[in-house]
This record gives structure tokens, sequence and C-alpha cells, in this order.
């Protein structure tokens, strides 16, 4: 597991190299910013709960043969593994974006997580579709401009949403 520092570094090392300035420039300005990243953070995970069963039940009213019998969430069995799941997920996005690096989510969340979903004859496209949504409620949860200082954090934004599409095309 990488974070945007370690991950500079471990890049330079294999290189042989000094660190170049222009990344010493980028992890300042990273560390100048980190207040947004924070309270990004700290918005997503507290309200987590909200996002992911909003996203699930959107999911279910766009794919309801998700929770007719015979479907793929239909039990309760199902039904939790698939919010669990979904709730996994999401919480490596909040690591990522902590870290600054998508390490963390790639080596302990998405990698294998396709052939899990195969193998279980789970739809890899309805989690896609799932994540998707968490992505849009997640971010407009981070971005509101409201109970914060404001500035611009679009490139933030551009980041997060970078971590939940790359969950989405990890399983999709
Ligand atoms: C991945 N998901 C499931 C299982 C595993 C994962 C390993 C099998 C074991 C179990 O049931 O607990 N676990 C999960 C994950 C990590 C991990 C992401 C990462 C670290 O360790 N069903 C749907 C939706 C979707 C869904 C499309 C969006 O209809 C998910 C939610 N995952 C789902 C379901 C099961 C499952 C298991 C329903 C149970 C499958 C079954 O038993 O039929």
């Amino acid at each position: 597991m990488l974070d945007a520092f370690t991950k500079v570094v471990s890049q330079a090392d294999a290189r042989g190299e000094f660190l170049a300035a222009g990344q010493l420039d980028a992890l300042s300005s990273m560390v100048a910013e980190s207040n947004k990243r924070i309270d990004a953070v700290n918005r997503i995970t507290s309200n987590a709960s909200t996002i992911v069963a909003n996203a699930a039940r959107s999911l279910f009213a766009e794919q309801p043969q998700l929770i007719a019998p015979g479907g793929n969430a239909y039990t309760s069995r199902r039904m939790a593994a698939c919010l669990r799941d979904m709730e996994i997920i999401l919480r490596y996005v909040t690591y990522a974006t902590f870290a600054g690096d998508a390490s963390v989510l790639d080596d302990r969340c998405l990698n294998g997580l396709r052939e899990t979903y195969l193998a279980l004859g789970t739809p890899g496209a309805s989690v896609a579709a799932g994540v998707q949504k968490m992505k849009e409620a997640a971010i407009a949860i981070a971005n509101d401009p409201n109970g914060v200082t404001r500035g611009d954090c679009n490139s933030l934004m551009s980041e997060i949403g970078g971590y939940f599409d790359r969950a989405a095309s990890a399983v999709g």
C-alpha cells in the first residue's frame, strides 16, 4: 500500500534518482490543500450508510430483477452481502482519497474482485452501476459548499471520481 508520498519515493528509487522538483511541487501543493481532502473524507465517511442505502435503493429501482425471486440480491442474506460489498468499496475509496493514491483500493479491494463475482454469479455490471450511484452521491456530499470554507475543489472531486470509476471498471 502506497500513499502519494511513498509512491513518488518508490518510483524515484526504481530509477535510482533524486526526487524531481516537479514532484516536490506537486506534493507540496497536496499538503497545502490537505484540509480539503480531509474534509471530503470526513464527509463521505460520516454519510457512508446514507450513500450506500440510497445507491442500493436506486439500483434496485432500476434493476428490479436483482430483488425479485431468484435475483442476485433476493433473500436477506444476499441483500446484506450486497450492501456490505458496496460499503466495502466505498470504504476503500475513502482510504484511497485520504492516501491520495489508488494502490490501497487496488491491492486490498479490487484485485480479483471481477473473478470473485464471476465465480459467485453476481453481475459485475450491476455492481458497477451501484458504484456509479455512490460516486454521484459521495461527490454531491463532499463538494457541498455549505458549512465549510469555500474553495476550488474541482481537482480533488475529479480525483475522487476517478477512484469510483476505477472500482466500477474493475468489476463492470
Ligand atoms: C466481495 N462478495 C461476496 C463474496 C465476496 C464478495 C468475497 C462471497 C462471500 C460472501 O458472501 O461473503 N468481499 C467482497 C469485497 C471484498 C471482500 C468487495 C473486498 C475486500 O472481501 N448482489 C447484487 C448486487 C451486488 C451483489 C448487484 C451491489 O445483486 C453482491 C451488490 N456479493 C453480492 C452478493 C453476494 C456477494 C458475495 C449478493 C452473495 C452471493 C451469493 O451467496 O449468492
